[in-house]
């Protein structure tokens, strides 16, 4: 038997008393129906689809864009625990099937569903303007005027910035304030399979998070029209570090420090919450006015990891893969370690530290399986012109063995790059609030700063194609449901209305 969750997900019923619990919960819940499907026989294994299920009929809700549930300046989402947990009301045991307990994506504060509306205690990580702006957004929705969402119509295009396998990114204007963004534009005909989905949902709920932190590019707002998904992104108008190296060749140390030491904290977060970044590459460290960085594009993320919880998928972009994804062993946090090493080289050596001399030449060299084979088995060989200091952080980091690499200790893995000696003059204090004055101030010229991006992009059309009708009768919309936020954080008090 398998009982349908209040988010629309399959849970196995293997004996009367889960059947009876799943009967509790739909009394407990008031819920409106109560679905359960009878197989004939059992999965083969665990977790594997019964003899003649049909995966397809969960699609609906098994996708749903997961609800958050707002008190206290807490954000819960609905959860299920497979080890011990505990709730912070009434101290019981949160347990029984399905979604029981809620978890502050902030905070990760656990409590029982039904004890939720209870907690007082604010959130400690947004604190009062997260929780004011929360109770402002769902005042207005639970007193009947809703907060309404964003569409196409309230924006000016302006500008082609960007573009990526999924996705173009557009510079535009909200009309109604005349403030600037980056738009991440994704066709929905190229979101097909589960995959994709986890894509976008992974993508929106980092996004989410990396609003509260200095060095992570934030989220203004989702909305979508038939044949897309929009993303509407704080616009950043320095250039990309690509952008920067391409013009300098090599950066001197004390650069690379600072931008390294920026890219450490960003990164440090996001393991904190359990997030693999997975894409770290010049690309995607954009520099705003000042100079401070920002990391963006969260498509490659991995989320929900613990302390030493490890994941396997091959991913990333060629020159930065660790070597524990290319000997497909399970990876953790170590694998954006391994390609801060792969960018600091780039900096302050001005290539890669897998250029081959000469390979331009030879066809066989210029393979990503040369490439490969490069990155699993030749000794990195670190500039002579490079400091003493430098040279051992590189090496650190571009360890091949993951359990020594700098960063990877499960206890002290941070503490070690900030003690490390090329990092030793860094105030971690300051530079977490961009109190370090950056070494280099972008110019910001050409309307909005974009002469920060390449022509490439910049001298593109603007225009979105219009629909085509038979490409939009090919989606299942119910894939997307509830993709629609705004961002309380970002919002101004006139937006909010
Ligand atoms: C924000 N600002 C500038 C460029 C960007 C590219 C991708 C995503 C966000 C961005």
């Amino acid at each position: 038997m398998k009982w349908i969750d209040e988010e629309g997900d399959p849970c196995t019923v293997s004996s009367q008393l889960e059947l009876e619990e799943a009967l509790r919960l739909y009394e407990l819940n008031k819920d409106s129906e109560l679905i359960i499907h009878v197989f004939p026989c059992i999965p083969e294994n665990p977790g594997m689809p019964c003899p003649g299920e049909d995966k397809s009929i969960y699609r609906r809700g098994a996708r749903r864009w997961r609800k958050l549930y707002y008190a206290s300046g807490h954000a819960f989402q609905a959860k299920r625990f497979n080890r011990r947990a505990h709730c912070a009301i009434c101290t019981d045991r949160i347990w029984g099937l399905g979604r029981q307990g809620y978890k502050c994506i902030n905070c990760k504060l656990l409590v029982h569903k039904k004890c939720h509306k209870l907690v007082t205690v604010e959130c400690d990580v947004c604190g009062l303007i997260f929780s004011l702006s929360i109770l402002q957004a769902v005042g207005s929705r639970d007193s009947g005027k809703s907060v309404s969402s964003l569409g196409l119509k309230d924006f000016d295009l302006l500008r082609v910035i960007g573009r990526g396998s999924y996705a173009k990114v557009l510079l535009v204007r909200l009309k109604k304030t005349d403030r600037i963004y980056a738009m991440k534009v994704v066709k929905k005909e190229l979101v097909n399979d589960d995959e994709d989905i986890d894509w976008v949902q992974t993508e929106k709920h980092v996004f989410e998070q990396a609003s509260n932190h200095p060095f992570l590019v934030g989220l203004h707002s989702c909305f979508q029209t038939l044949s897309r998904l929009f993303f509407v992104i704080e616009y950043v108008n320095g250039g990309d570090l690509m952008f920067h190296m391409q013009r300098q060749r090599k950066l001197p140390e004390e650069h690379a420090r600072f931008y390294s030491a920026e890219i450490s904290l960003a990164l440090n977060y996001l393991h904190e919450r359990g997030i693999i970044y997975r894409d770290l590459k010049l690309d995607n460290v954009l520099l705003e006015s000042e100079g401070h960085i920002k990391l963006t594009d969260y498509g490659m993320c991995k989320e929900g990891l613990r302390p030493g919880d490890t994941t396997s998928t091959f991913c990333g972009t060629p020159n930065y893969i660790a070597p524990e994804i290319l000997r497909g062993e399970d990876y953790g946090f170590s694998v954006d370690w391994w390609a801060l090493g792969v960018l600091m080289f780039e900096m302050m050596a001005g290539r890669s530290p897998f250029d081959i001399v000469g390979s331009s030449d030879n066809p066989d060299q210029n393979t990503e399986d040369y490439l490969f084979q490069v990155i699993l088995e030749k000794q990195i060989r670190i500039p002579r012109s490079l400091s003493v200091k430098a040279a051992s952080v590189l090496k650190g980091f571009l360890n091949k063995e993951p359990k020594e690499r700098l960063g990877c200790h499960p206890q002290t893995g941070f503490a070690d790059i900030t003690a490390h000696p090329f990092f030793r003059n860094v105030d971690w204090d300051l530079m977490e609030q961009k109190q370090v004055v950056p070494p280099f101030k972008p110019n910001i010229s050409g309307e909005f700063g974009l002469d920060n991006f390449d022509t490439q992009f910049t001298n593109e059309p603007i225009q979105l194609t219009p629909d085509d009708d038979d490409a939009v009768k090919k989606i299942d919309q119910s894939e997307f449901e509830g993709f629609e936020y705004i961002n309380p954080l970002l919002m101004s008090a006139e937006e909010c209305v």
